[in-house]
This record gives C-alpha cells, structure tokens and sequence, in this order.
C-alpha cells in the first residue's frame, strides 16, 4: 500500500508521540486529524478491548465551542432534539441537521454552563455551518474551536485505572454525565461514554500541554491492568450499531433514516432550523432505514464504498459498513434498507467485490 504523506494541513495530535511509541499501523483522517485504527491487529484490538483497558487517541473529535448569552439559543437552532431540560454536567447525543432536515454531524453535545457548550463532532465541517448561522442571524455568541482533545478509555477496566489517576470518585460519574476533575493542576471535564459498548470514559484534555503527561500517567498507572493504546474498533463498533457520519449516513439521509428518531423532539424543538422539514417527512415516516444486516459466508473484504442490496432483482438499499465478527462468527454490517424490506428476518442479497452473497436483515444490533 502507498503512504500516506503528512503535513501541516493533516493534524497531528497532542499524542501522537505515545501513539506512534506505542506502534500504530494504520490511520485514517478525520476532521482533517489522524484517527489511529489499528494497533496489533483489528480483530487482536477487539479481543484486547473487551478484556481489559484501552486508551484511545479520539483528539479528532474535535470542539466547537459555543460561549455568550446565545450560546443556548444557537444550539437549539442546530438540532431537533429539545435541549430545554439539559442541565449543566449533562451530554446529549444530538443528530443536527439542514434546513432540508438532512444530517449534517451526530455529535455529543456537552452543556458546560448556560453560556458555554462544546460540541463533540464527527467527521464533517461543523464549525463553518454553526459560524455562519450565528453571523447570518446576529447572535451574541463566539464561536470557534477550542485546544480541547478527548481522550478516551474503554474497556472492562476503565472505571480502575481511572480511580488510580483521578481518585475513585471517578466511580461515581453516570452515563452522559461529566463531572471535573485535576491532573496537574488543571481542572478537566471527564465523561462515562465513548464510541464502544465496553463502557469507559472520554477525558476533554484541555491544554495540548499536558497530552503527554497525562498519556504517560495512565500507561503508568495501568500497567498491571493490561492498559493498551487502542482505537475505535470496527468489529466492536458495528456489534454495537454505533454509527459513523460519513460512512453510514450522509447530509441525503433525515435523522429517521438513520434510526435517530428517538433522539428528535421536532414538536418542541422550537427554533431549530430543519424543523418544518423534519415535520413534514416525519408525518409520512421514513422509507428507507438503516438496519443490522447479517453477510452469510466467510469474512467479506473491508467496505469501501457503498455496496448494492438487491431482492428479487431489483436495489433496494446498500451496506456501509461491515466486519468479521469473532464473537458472532458472521459479517456484522450496517446498511440502509427501503421500507419494503427491512423487516427482520428478510433474506436479501449483497453484491460484494467477490460476488453475491445471501444476507439477513436483523431486528437488532449484536450488543
Ligand atoms: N464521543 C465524543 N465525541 C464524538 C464521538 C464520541 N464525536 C464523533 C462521534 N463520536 C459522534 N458519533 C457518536 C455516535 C454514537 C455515540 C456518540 C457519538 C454514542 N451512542 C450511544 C449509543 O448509541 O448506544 C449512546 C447514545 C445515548 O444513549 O445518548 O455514544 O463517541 N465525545
């Protein structure tokens, strides 16, 4: 395979010299920022990361800060799911979508006080869209991405090592919920959630100048725990129906299709500017969503690009996304399937790049 040429405009990171020591084998570009994928191998990361404790570089999450009186009105412009009874300390998984009600990042969003909040983004240009709505309407609002890189750690373990570094009131922190606490004199924001289903916390490492420090505190602390660099894992994650903005769904794809419904109150997310249109298609229903698909057969190769679903010869929707999971012995995939057919238990068939392979759509994510 080719390399890939680094410069100034593909971001390193505040670890990226503890990634790198600890012998990452491949990255991909995220929010123009190196995202490691592979450590030892993908499937010897997933066994490693259901037993133990990972630390994971996810600095590509990047922010983007709200801060000033309209900070709370500007965010609820942004997504259909009704922020009212947010409180401060809390996270909120937030789909934010267009004016057509098209999906335009799945963030988390992090209520730091009335007037400041962070947005935790996926893969795509956020800052530019929330710039420009807060100008266009004349907001009191700063906008602009903060040095904030999170950190994650995932696995069985996390809340021990954790406990070491932090103290163990570290325990005590509740799923979405962050609460702060010191590393070398500074006050960070640690949250119980992460992009895996092994549970663990995201660290917002505030200051690129304690990255290091604090990388070495863990592997330190961790040793015993079997503490590993780690990254989001691809097997694990389609087990666990997390999606990816970009692969699984695009700015074509409303917040339904893409199973997001539950986190959208489009009556009461008053001020929220895809709202008419999310009203509008939300009172037909989708007719295409995104489900768990079974791939029969032996380990398919990686999806690249989106592969055609068919039934009885005609296409009706596509894979994004697909492993070979170990511990279901088949293909976990994600695809989005037309309404005609994604009830569980339907038989259809993908075109893979080494042929047609018979598959079934399932009523639920693996874990
Ligand atoms: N953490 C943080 N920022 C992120 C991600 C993250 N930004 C990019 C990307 N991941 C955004 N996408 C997701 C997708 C899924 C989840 C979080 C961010 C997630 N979903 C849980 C689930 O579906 O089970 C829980 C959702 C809920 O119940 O609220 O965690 O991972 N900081």
């Amino acid at each position: 395979m080719a390399q890939i040429s680094l410069s100034r405009r593909l971001r390193r990171t505040p670890f990226s010299d503890g990634v790198e020591a600890a012998g990452v084998k491949g990255y991909t570009v995220y929010n123009r920022m190196l995202l490691p994928t592979v450590f030892e191998s993908v499937e010897a990361d997933y066994r490693h990361l259901k037993s133990h404790v990972q630390v994971w570089d996810v600095s590509c999450e990047r922010q983007v800060e709200l801060r000033g009186p309209d900070a709370a009105r500007l965010m609820q412009m942004l997504t259909p799911r009704d922020l009212r009874g947010m409180l401060p300390g809390q996270c909120f998984y937030v789909p934010i979508v267009d004016e057509t009600g098209g999906m335009l990042n799945d963030p988390v969003a992090v209520k730091l006080s009335e007037d400041r909040w962070w947005i935790s983004i996926a893969d795509s240009d956020l800052l530019l869209w929330v710039k420009g709505i807060a100008n266009g309407y004349r907001l009191d609002v700063l906008v602009d991405e903060p040095d904030v890189s999170p950190l994650a750690i995932q696995g069985p373990k996390a809340d021990d090592l954790l406990a070491r570094v932090f103290g163990d009131r570290v325990r005590d922190v509740r799923f979405f919920k962050f609460d702060k606490f010191e590393f070398e004199g500074r006050e960070l924001a640690i949250a119980r959630s992460g992009y895996s289903k092994q549970g663990g916390f995201e660290i917002y490492v505030e200051g690129s100048d304690i990255g290091m420090p604090l990388w070495n505190a863990l592997f330190a602390a961790g040793e015993d725990l079997h503490v590993r660099a780690g990254c989001p894992n691809l097997i694990e994650r389609i087990e666990g129906g997390l999606l990816s903005y970009g692969n699984d769904m695009t700015d074509d794809n409303t917040p339904h299709e893409c199973g997001l419904g539950k986190f959208c109150n489009t009556h009461t997310a008053i001020g929220c500017i895809g709202r008419d249109a999310l009203l509008r298609v939300a009172k037909e229903g989708p007719v295409q969503q995104i489900r768990p698909i079974s791939i029969d057969g032996d380990a398919v190769p990686p999806c690249d690009r989106p592969w055609s679903v068919v039934a009885g010869g005609k296409r009706i929707g596509q894979i994004t996304s697909t492993a070979w999971s170990p511990d279901f012995n088949t293909n976990v995939s994600i695809g989005m399937v037309k309404l005609s057919h994604w009830e569980p238990g339907t038989r259809i068939e993908v075109e893979t790049p080494d042929g047609m392979r018979g598959a079934t759509v399932r009523d639920k994510f693996w874990i």
